[in-house]
C-alpha cells in the first residue's frame, strides 16, 4: 500500500456528515454564508444521496407539530418529552426544535416528497406527534435540496472523518477535520473556522441479536458507528446524558418499528398465553411515579412491562396484527380493506425492507397470524426516545444562564457545532427536528465565524502525526502478512471484525446488553472498563487489507469511545432512571431527590482522565 497523497481544503464552515442533521446545516450554512462571502464544505464517508438513518427511508415523520392547523404548541411538546424521558431533557433545546420544526416538514413538501393527505388535504396523523409519508426516497429528495444549496464543488463524499483538529493557540478551539478517502489513497486537511458535528448515532456497540449469517441486521443504522461521539469527546467537549441508551420494541428479527401499529392501527401486544402485560403489569408502573401514571406510558417503562413478562417464561410476545386488522376490516369494502392492506406493507417496505420480506418468507399474512416482537439491542443516539450526545449552548431567547454560554448549538468547544444524534438530552427530534436542528447549528456558525477576529491556526506537526496513525493499520498489515499462511489470521495483528466482536462480547457482558437482560452493577462495569483499557492497547495492532477495512478500523476507535464514555456515565448515575434501557443492581430505584439532573462528562485529551458532573435540570414551562 503506497503512502497517501494529501489534499488540503480549506473552508469557513465544514459540516462533518450529510445525513438527517447534516443536510439541514449544509442547506442553512450555505445561505448564510453567501451572505457574509463564507466557504461552506459538507464531508460524508458515503454518497449523501443514501447516507445514514434515512437511507432506506422512512414511513412516517415522527416530529411534526402542526401549528398552522392549531394542532400542537411547542410547550405541548416539551411535556410530552419531559414525561417519556423519565423527567429529565434540555428543554430549552426540545422547545427550539418544537418551535422551527414545521417549516423545515413544509420544505420536503414543496421538494417532492409524498405525504398521505386526507380529504381536506391535511397531513395523516399517525399519532399526536407523527404525521405518515410515502417516504421511500426521503433521503435523496432531502439531499438533492442540500447538495444544490450547498454546490457540488463543495462536497467531498466517501470520506471518512477520523480525527477533528484544534487551533495551535487555543486548545479549546477547534480549527477543522482530517479524514480519509474509503476509493483513494488520500488523506484530506479540512481546514475551517467552525465545523458542524452531525455524523450519526452509535450501533453495534453491543452484541447484537443476530450474529453469524445475520450479523448487520438491527434497527438503526449500522452505518451509523458513533463518529458523533468520539470525534467530540476526543476534541474535549462536554457530553451529556451519554448513560441514556436506547432499547427499542420491534418486529422480531426484521426489525419492523411498532408505532404504526400501535398508534394507528390501534394493535396490542400479548403473551403466549393471550395476556396483555400492559394490563397485568399495570400496577409497575405505581413504582416510576411521577412518570409512570402520565400518558402515553414513557417508551422505557412499555419495554420494562415486557421484559418482567419475558423473565417470567411468557414469551414468545405477538403483536396482534390479526387482530388489529380484522376490526380494522369489519363492515369495509373490499377497496377500503386493501387499502388498509397495503399501508401495513408499505410501512415497512419504505423502510425496514427486511420486516416484508421476513413476512413473506415466514408465510405471514399480518391480518391472519401475529408477529413476533421483541426488545432490540441497545443504541447510543440523541434523536429518539434518548439522549446521548454533546452538551450544548441554547437559544438566547428560552435559555437559563446555566444552559446558555455562546452560540445555539455550540459545544463547549469554541467553533465547534452539534446537531442530529450528536446533540443531547432533546430526545424525539427524530428526522425532521434533525434536519432543523442542523439548519439552527449552520446558521450559528456561521454567526460564530462572523464575530470572530482571527482564524484559527493549524499545527502542521500534529496533522502529520495523525496522518501517520491514520495509515498505520495497512502498514502493520503489510509488515506482517507474510508471518501465518492465512491473511485474516496472524498473531501479530487484529482484523476489524474481530475486535468488533470482542467489543460487543464485553459490552454485553459486562454493560448490561440484552444477554445479561440489560443488568449491570458496579463490580461489572469496573471489571468491563478495566478489559476495555486491554482492548484499546490491542487497537494499536488492528490490521487493514485495504480501505475498507480501514474505515471499519476507524469505526472500531468510534464505538469504543462511544462505550468507554456509557461506561462512565453508567457508573456515575447512582440509580435507575430508565428501567427497561438498563438497570443498575446497586441501585435498583428511580431517585429524583438526588438525580434528577444531567450526567455530563468531559474527557482530558491530554491525559485521557474523566471528569464527572452534575448539571441541574430547569423546566422550560410548567
Ligand atoms: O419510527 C460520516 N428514524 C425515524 N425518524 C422519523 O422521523 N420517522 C421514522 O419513522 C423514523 N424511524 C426510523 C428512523 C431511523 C431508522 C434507521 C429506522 C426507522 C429503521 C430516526 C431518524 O432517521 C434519525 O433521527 C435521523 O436520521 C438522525 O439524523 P443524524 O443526521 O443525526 O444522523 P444520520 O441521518 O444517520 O446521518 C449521519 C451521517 O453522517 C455520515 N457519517 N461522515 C463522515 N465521517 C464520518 N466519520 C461519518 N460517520 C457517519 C453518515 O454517512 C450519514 O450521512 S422509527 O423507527 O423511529
Ligand atoms: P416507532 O415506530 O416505535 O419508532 O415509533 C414511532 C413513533 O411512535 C415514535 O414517536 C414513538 O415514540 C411513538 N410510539 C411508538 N409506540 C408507542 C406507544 N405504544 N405509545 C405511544 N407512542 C408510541
Amino acid at each position: 500500500m503506497q503512502r497517501p497523497e494529501t489534499e488540503v481544503v480549506d473552508c469557513d464552515v465544514l459540516v462533518v456528515g450529510g445525513g438527517m442533521a447534516g443536510c439541514g446545516a449544509s442547506y442553512e450554512t450555505a445561505y448564510w454564508a453567501k451572505q457574509h462571502g463564507l466557504k461552506a464544505v459538507v464531508v460524508d464517508k458515503a454518497a449523501m444521496e443514501r447516507s445514514g438513518a434515512v437511507a432506506m427511508g422512512l414511513s412516517a415523520i415522527n416530529c411534526y407539530m402542526g401549528m398552522k392547523h392549531g394542532e400542537n404548541t411547542p410547550e405541548d411538546f416539551v411535556r410530552y418529552v419531559r414525561n417519556d424521558l423519565m423527567g429529565i431533557s434540555r428543554e430549552d433545546l426540545v422547545y427550539d426544535i418544537a418551535r422551527h420544526v414545521d417549516s423545515s416538514v413544509h420544505m420536503f413538501e414543496e421538494w417532492g416528497l409524498p405525504f398521505f393527505k386526507t380529504p381536506e388535504g391535511r397531513y395523516v396523523r399517525e399519532g399526536r406527534w407523527q404525521v405518515m409519508i410515502h417516504g421511500e426516497s426521503y433521503k435523496p429528495i432531502v439531499a438533492e435540496a442540500a447538495k444544490a444549496a450547498i454546490g457540488e464543488e463543495n462536497i467531498y463524499q466517501r470520506v471518512f472523518v477520523s480525527h477533528l483538529l484544534k487551533d495551535k493557540r487555543d486548545a479549546n478551539r477547534v480549527a477543522g477535520a482530517v479524514g480519509f478517502s474509503t476509493r483513494d489513497n488520500k488523506i484530506y486537511v479540512f481546514k475551517a473556522r467552525a465545523v458542524v458535528c452531525a455524523c450519526g448515532g452509535a450501533t453495534n456497540v453491543w452484541r447484537p441479536h443476530a450474529v453469524g449469517e445475520g450479523l448487520g441486521r438491527i434497527w438503526y443504522s449500522v452505518f451509523n458507528t458513533g463518529s458523533v461521539y468520539k470525534l467530540m469527546i476526543n476534541a474535549g467537549a462536554e457530553m451529556t446524558s451519554m448513560e441514556h441508551r436506547l432499547v427499542q420494541t420491534r418486529f422480531k428479527d426484521g426489525y419492523g418499528p411498532v408505532g404504526m401499529w400501535f398508534l394507528l392501527f390501534k394493535s396490542v401486544i400479548k403473551n403466549a398465553f393471550g395476556e396483555r402485560y400492559d394490563e397485568t403489569r399495570d400496577d409497575e408502573l405505581e413504582n416510576w411515579l411521577p412518570y409512570g401514571r402520565k400518558m402515553p406510558v414513557p417508551t422505557p417503562l412499555r419495554n420494562h412491562q415486557m421484559l418482567l413478562d419475558i423473565k417470567a417464561g411468557k414469551g414468545p410476545h405477538y403483536m396482534r396484527t390479526d387482530e388489529a386488522l380484522q376490526k380494522l376490516y369489519a363492515g369495509q369494502t373490499v377497496e377500503k380493506i386493501r387499502q388498509i392492506e397495503s399501508e401495513a406493507w408499505e410501512d415497512f417496505l419504505d423502510m425496514t425492507m427486511s420486516q416484508a420480506l421476513l413476512w413473506a418468507s415466514h408465510n405471514i399474512d399480518p391480518a391472519e397470524t401475529p408477529s413476533e416482537v421483541y426488545l432490540t439491542e441497545p443504541y447510543l443516539m440523541g434523536s429518539h426516545a434518548t439522549g446521548c450526545g454533546a452538551w450544548v449552548s441554547g437559544p438566547e431567547d428560552v435559555s437559563p444562564k446555566e444552559y446558555q454560554w455562546g452560540y445555539n448549538r455550540m459545544t463547549t468547544v469554541n467553533g465547534l457545532f452539534a446537531a442530529g444524534d450528536g446533540v443531547g438530552a432533546s430526545g424525539h427530534k427524530f428526522s425532521s427536528g434533525s434536519f432543523a436542528e442542523g439548519r439552527i447549528a449552520g446558521k450559528s456558525a456561521v454567526d460564530y465565524i462572523v464575530d470572530q477576529a482571527q482564524a484559527p491556526q493549524i499545527d502542521e506537526a500534529e496533522i502529520e502525526g495523525i496522518k501517520t496513525g491514520i495509515w498505520h493499520p495497512l502498514e502493520h498489515f503489510e509488515k506482517h502478512r507474510g508471518s501465518s499462511t492465512r491473511e485474516d489470521l496472524n498473531p501479530n495483528y487484529l482484523m476489524p471484525k474481530m475486535a468488533l466482536i470482542r467489543l460487543q462480547k464485553l459490552m454485553d457482558e459486562y454493560v448490561g446488553g440484552p444477554g445479561a437482560y440489560y443488568m449491570t452493577n458496579g463490580p461489572l462495569l469496573n471489571r468491563g472498563m478495566e478489559l476495555l483499557d486491554g482492548f484499546k492497547e490491542d487497537l494499536g495492532n488492528l490490521g487493514a487489507r485495504d480501505l475498507h477495512d480501514l474505515l471499519r478500523c476507524w469505526e472500531v476507535w468510534d464505538r469504543t469511545m462511544s462505550a468507554e464514555c456509557h461506561i462512565q456515565h453508567v457508573k456515575f448515575r447512582e440509580e435507575t432512571r430508565w428501567p427497561g434501557y438498563y438497570y443498575n443492581a446497586d441501585h435498583p430505584e428511580l431517585d429524583d431527590e438526588n438525580w434528577k439532573c444531567f450526567v455530563n462528562s468531559r474527557r482530558d485529551p491530554a491525559t485521557g482522565e474523566w471528569e464527572m458532573s452534575k448539571k441541574p435540570y430547569i423546566p422550560a414551562c410548567d
